[in-house]
């Protein structure tokens, strides 16, 4: 379906507060700030799921983000990108629902305005900053990307995380695109067009809260999977910088994806937004690097109350992934640890309660060697099959 910006939109007034009916969709979304979820800290480049109702809960761990970026360092810890600012889940077939994403500052040779996707094996870049600056006109040769939404054509919705001179685009400013505007680039063109500028998204939100409203920043941008309305979070005012407006109705409030519902302990800002449109029982670990001798919890979350899953362990990630349904590939390498972890499947079988929530809590040895540890979680019973994956390091 090609984006269409409604012609009122144009012409909008301030008028009463539309009347909205509850989403029907999970989001997926990532903090701009750490937080805390009921005592649990999130941190900002992570990126949770929330299904209206419901708390939110972890959907990427850093543990899974770490473990996919395959220790490029050479050295015993892998990496873990400070913060996630952009995430789109296209919801297709491969590892993470060939989950794509982007980085708030340049890390492991990746820049800030390139898009990253999951592909067997680790990470790779989908679209270039590179690219972006030609299509968007940006002649400083430095952008940072700050919101995504992939269309099935291939046709992108972007924004960008600071003003930007161009020399082919305006905004609300001759010359400018600023953080605040969303940008169109129409699949198989070189140029990107200006979509929603910060003007109207200005007046969408104010529409939204009745009372006039100063946006700034567009930090994430999606489609409604049903209506095809853009949706889209933004940095002011604060008491909604974590909630999830559509541009439908003239500008209104996801009903059930507000701030107040997401469940956090405290104020949360959001820097990344998407529609979930892949699901599967997240794997968690209490301690990422666990010392000798100590304790900690495996735990599985997902939505099927009852299930029983079996966490198994590898040395390292495959190079090539099969398919499965859930987080949509099985990563590990089928070693020796692979293989004793099967043989004491019972041991490592845990079985969710009536939330979908499973633990496994595992005591270290006083003595192990430094060693990366990675771990997948399989559902036999339910087609949410695979978890995703993540590192533990042990003893570093
Ligand atoms: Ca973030
Ligand atoms: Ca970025
Ligand atoms: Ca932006």
């Amino acid at each position: 379906m090609l984006p269409t910006v409604v012609p009122a939109l144009l012409a909008l007034t301030l008028s009463a507060v539309p009347e909205n009916t509850e989403a029907t969709f999970d989001i997926l979304f990532s903090l701009t700030s750490d937080a805390t979820l009921s005592g649990q800290s999130i941190e900002d480049e992570e990126v949770m799921l929330h299904r209206v109702g419901a708390l939110s809960r972890l959907a990427w761990p850093g543990e899974t983000f770490s473990a996919l970026m395959n220790d490029p360092d050479g050295g015993s810890l892998h990496h873990l990108f400070g913060d996630v600012d952009a995430i789109h889940d296209p919801g297709l077939g491969g590892p993470g629902g060939e989950f794509l994403f982007s980085i708030s500052v340049n890390e492991q040779g990746f820049l800030d305005g390139d898009v990253l996707g999951v592909v067997d094996g680790g990470y790779e870049i989908v679209i270039a900053e590179a690219d972006f600056l030609g299509a968007a006109g940006v002649d400083d040769g430095n952008l940072d990307i700050d919101a995504i939404h992939r269309y099935p054509d291939g046709a992108l919705l972007f924004s960008f995380a600071e003003d930007e001179s161009s020399n082919l685009l305006s905004g609300d400013t001759a010359g400018v695109i600023a953080d605040g505007d969303i940008l169109l680039w129409p699949a198989g063109t070189n140029f990107a067009q200006m979509f929603l500028t910060e003007g109207q998204i200005n007046s969408l939100v104010s529409n939204a809260l009745g009372s006039s409203s100063s946006t700034g920043d567009t930090k994430g941008v999606a489609v409604d999977p049903f209506n095809g309305d853009i949706l889209f979070t933004v940095q002011s005012p604060s008491a909604h910088d974590g909630s999830v407006f559509s541009a439908g109705g003239s500008g209104s409030l996801v009903s059930g994806h507000e701030e107040s519902g997401l469940g956090f302990d405290g104020a949360i800002e959001l820097d990344g937004l998407s529609v979930a449109l892949t699901t599967w029982a997240t794997l968690e670990v209490s301690d990422p690097r666990p010392a000798p001798g100590s304790s900690l919890i495996l735990s599985v979350n997902g939505d099927q109350p009852g299930a029983a899953y079996i966490v198994v362990w590898s040395l390292s990630l495959d190079v090539v992934w099969a398919w499965l349904p859930g987080w949509g590939g099985a990563t590990l390498t089928q070693d020796v640890l692979f293989t004793t972890s099967l043989s004491q499947a019972p041991a490592l079988t845990i079985v969710a309660d009536g939330l979908g929530y499973a633990t496994l809590p595992l005591a270290l040895p006083a003595v192990v060697p430094a060693v990366d540890v990675y771990m997948q979680a399989f559902d036999l019973g339910n087609p949410h099959f695979s978890s995703n994956p993540l590192v533990v390091e042990v003893g570093q």
